[in-house]
């Protein structure tokens, strides 16, 4: 099974996605250095870009009958079981972009994307197994055990 773990930088994947990984004995994996490693995706300034249907179907073609979890804020536009959407309170994700350095325009864009469910709305229109999922003033191991029981539960689309 393939697990995506999306949404908006700084609401946490990348720890969730470990703890899930370890807790469900799947493979952890990070879309961004899959990409990389595959050679998917062309630096433009400081930033990569990657093209969705390449990175799909590579993604389709290295884990499709494995059992993974991908962790990436485009993770929710690949080939997957079922998606993890992460939220967290938009004050919180400026303030942990904020102490990752971003620059004021990059927090500003990334924060507005949180308010109006930007990923939340991509991934409902990609896949049929959405799950939402607040971490807000949770820890990450709360976080991960709502995960596992809305995947236990086998709720078709969590939303809210
Ligand atoms: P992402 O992969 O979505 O960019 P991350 O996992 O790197 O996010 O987490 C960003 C920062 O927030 C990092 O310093 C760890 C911290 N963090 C993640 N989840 C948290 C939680 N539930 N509670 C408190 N801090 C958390």
């Amino acid at each position: 099974m393939i697990i995506a773990v999306s949404g908006t930088p700084g609401v946490g994947k990348t720890t969730v996605s470990k703890i899930l990984s370890e807790r469900l004995g799947y493979e952890y994996v990070s879309i961004k250095d899959f990409a990389l490693a595959k050679g998917i995706g062309e630096k433009v300034g400081d930033e990569i870009e990657i093209d969705v249907d390449e990175l799909s179907r590579a993604v389709g073609e290295e884990f499709s009958g494995r059992d993974v979890v991908i962790d990436g804020h485009l993770s929710h536009l690949v080939p997957a079981d079922v998606v993890v959407v992460l939220r967290l309170h938009p004050k919180m994700v400026a303030e942990r972009l904020e102490s990752r350095g971003y620059p004021r325009k990059k927090l500003a864009e990334n924060v507005e994307a949180e308010l109006v469910d930007v990923i939340l709305v991509e991934a409902i229109e990609e896949n049929e197994n959405v799950i939402e999922v607040d971490t807000t003033g949770k820890t990450p191991d709360e976080v991960v055990d709502e995960i596992l029981s809305l995947l236990n539960s086998g709720v078709k689309r969590r939303v809210g």
